[in-house]
Parts: structure tokens; sequence; C-alpha cells
């Protein structure tokens, strides 16, 4: 395997792994916040993208390559509102969208059209993760501070997502 791509492989382990732990540290502060539906959202959320990070480390091993399993920064646990929980949700989803688009360019320059191949499971995933980070913070942007808002909000969260036919969680 091309070292840089090793490399850029190893760093995206990184990121989905420091999404779990951040996704994890979200859910339990809704979990304490009262909000039930949404430390849900984030629990399942979390596994995703445990399972979006070992499924790079068993490529990384099948392809020939070293896996160096990351140590990971603390993830945020405190936030001011519901907002700011999604601002921090979308925000990380960009992120990792970014870091993907750079990881498929560096195939492109490298040739390395297998790891391009595999790498697309990951751009579709990244669509409608962010669509759904989009979709729940437009939700909230209406909502306002209206606590009753924020009370039906927590209640529907899984049903506003299957309805708007994104990332099942
Ligand atoms: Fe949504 O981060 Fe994984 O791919």
């Amino acid at each position: 395997m091309n070292s840089t791509i090793e490399k850029l492989l190893n760093d995206q382990i990184k990121y989905e792994a420091s999404a779990a732990m951040q996704y994890l540290a979200m859910a339990s502060w809704a979990d304490i916040e009262g909000y039930s539906g949404v430390a849900e959202f984030f629990y399942a959320q979390s596994e995703e993208e445990r399972l979006h990070m070992t499924k790079l480390v068993k490529f990384v091993n099948e392809r020939g390559g070293k896996v160096i399993v990351p140590a990971l920064e603390k993830p945020k646990g405190d936030f001011n509102s519901l907002n700011a929980l999604f601002e921090k949700f979308l925000n990380s989803e960009i992120f990792v969208t970014e870091q993907i688009n750079h990881i498929i360019y560096e195939c492109l320059q490298h040739k390395d059209y297998n790891v391009h191949n595999f790498m697309q499971w990951y751009v579709t995933e990244q669509l409608e993760e962010e669509a759904t980070a989009r979709t729940l913070l437009d939700k909230l942007n209406i909502i306002g501070e209206d606590k009753s808002g924020h009370y039906m909000f927590d209640r529907d969260i899984l049903t506003i997502v299957a309805d708007a036919g994104e990332a099942p969680v």
C-alpha cells in the first residue's frame, strides 16, 4: 500500500474513532439533560462511527498496510443547548466529509483505484449523515427557544430522521 494513502487511512481511523467518542459524549449529555430520544439517536450514531472505524481497520489490514490504533483527545462533553449539540454534530460530519474527499483526491493522484473504490461507500454514507444533521438542525432553528417544541423534537427525533429518508439509526 502506498505510504501516503496508508497514513491518510490511519488518520481517517482516528477521525471515525473520535466521532464515535464525541457522539457517545453527546448521548450522555442528552441522557443527563432528560432528552432520551436525542440520547438514543447519538448512542446509535456513536455505534455507526465505530463501525466506520472498524471497516477501515479491516481494510488496511487486508491490503497489507499497518494500522496504528490511535490515542484520542477528550471529546466535548458540555453543551449550552440542543442547538449547540446539533451544530457540533453537523460540523463534525462536515469535517469528516472533507477528510474523505481529501483521501479520494490523493487516491487519484497515486492511481490507487482500489482504495478509491473502497472509499465510495464513505462518500455515500457522509452524504446521508450530513443531510441528517442539517435536517435536524433546521428543525431546531424553527423551534427556537420553545420548550414544548424541544419536548416534541426529543419525542420525535427518530421519526424525523426516518421520514426524511435519511440514515437509519
Ligand atoms: Fe459520519 O463519519 Fe463516519 O464516515
